[in-house]
C-alpha cells in the first residue's frame, strides 16, 4: 500500500475543515497539510484540532498555497498527493476511487470528475459549467486528452508531480497540471466524483472577480502551452 498524502488549500474556511478533515478516510492516508495564505479567522487553530498539519504562504493564490505544501513534503515525501478543497463541496470519503487506479497501476493522475459525477443543485455555477467545458475541449483539440472537468479534487503519483514542474501560484494550478500531464504522456483517468455546495464564502467561483481572473489565466495557459 503506497503513502498517501493530502493537500488542502483553505482561505478563511473554519466552518467547513473540520467536516473535511474528519471525514478523509485516515486508514489510507498519512499526512493531511492545510495551507493557509492569510486567513483572517480560525482555519488554522481548527485545521490543528483536527489532526491537520498547517502551512502558511504569505502570497495569496490557491496555487503558491498548494506550492507551499509540496515543499513541506519535499522532506518526506509520499508515493501519491491527493489535493482537495477546504470547503466541503468535495466528498473526501470518495478518495479511494481516486487513488485505486494509481495504485494497481493503471495510471499515475486521476482527475476527479464533477461534470460525471453526482451534483447538488447549485453546486457549479452556469459560468463554471460553461467554462469547464471551453477549456476540456481546449485540452482535447490542442493536448489531444480527453477530460470533462478541471477539478479541485484529484490523485498524482509524487515522482509524476515533481516531473511536471509546476509554476502557477493561482487559478491556473489545475489546467496546468492537466496540460503538462499531457504534454509529458503521462497515464491519467477520469472518475465521477459528487460534489455539493460549498459551506461559508466563495474566493473563487462564487465572486465575479474570482471567476473572470480564473477564466483569463486558464485561457492563457491553453494558449501559452500549445505554442511552446
Ligand atoms: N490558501 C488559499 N486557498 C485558497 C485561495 N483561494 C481559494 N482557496 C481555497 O481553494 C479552494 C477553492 O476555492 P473556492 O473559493 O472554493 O473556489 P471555487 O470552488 O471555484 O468556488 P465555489 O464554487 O464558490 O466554492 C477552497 O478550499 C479555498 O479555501 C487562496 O488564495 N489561498
Ligand atoms: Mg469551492
Amino acid at each position: 500500500m503506497g503513502l498517501v498524502d493530502v493537500v488542502i488549500p483553505a482561505l478563511n474556511e473554519e466552518q467547513a475543515l473540520p467536516r473535511v478533515l474528519q471525514e478523509i478516510p485516515r486508514p489510507s492516508v498519512r499526512r493531511v497539510i492545510v495551507a493557509d495564505n492569510g486567513s483572517t479567522d480560525r482555519t488554522a487553530e481548527v485545521a490543528r484540532q483536527n489532526g491537520a498539519e498547517v502551512v502558511h504562504e504569505s502570497e495569496r493564490g490557491y496555487g503558491a498555497a498548494c506550492l507551499k505544501a509540496l515543499a513541506h513534503l519535499a522532506a518526506d515525501p509520499p508515493d501519491i498527493v491527493v489535493f482537495l478543497d477546504g470547503d466541503y463541496s468535495d466528498h473526501p470519503s470518495e478518495l479511494p476511487s481516486l487513488i485505486d487506479p494509481i495504485l494497481a497501476g493503471d495510471a499515475d493522475m486521476v482527475i476527479g470528475s464533477r461534470a460525471r459525477g453526482r451534483r447538488e443543485r447549485g453546486a457549479l455555477s452556469p459560468q463554471q459549467q460553461v467554462g469547464n467545458a471551453i477549456a476540456c475541449r481546449a485540452l482535447r483539440l490542442l493536448y489531444g486528452v480527453r477530460y470533462t472537468d478541471l477539478g479541485p479534487f484529484r490523485a498524482i503519483r509524487w515522482q509524476t508531480l515533481q516531473a511536471l514542474g509546476m509554476q502557477d501560484r493561482n487559478y491556473g494550478w489545475t489546467v496546468e497540471m492537466q496540460i503538462k500531464a499531457a504534454r509529458r504522456g503521462v497515464a491519467y483517468r477520469e472518475v465521477p466524483v459528487s460534489y455539493r455546495q460549498r459551506i461559508g464564502v466563495s474566493k473563487v467561483s462564487g465572486t465575479v472577480r474570482g471567476s473572470v481572473s480564473a477564466g483569463a489565466k486558464i485561457l492563457w495557459l491553453l494558449g501559452r502551452y500549445a505554442w511552446s
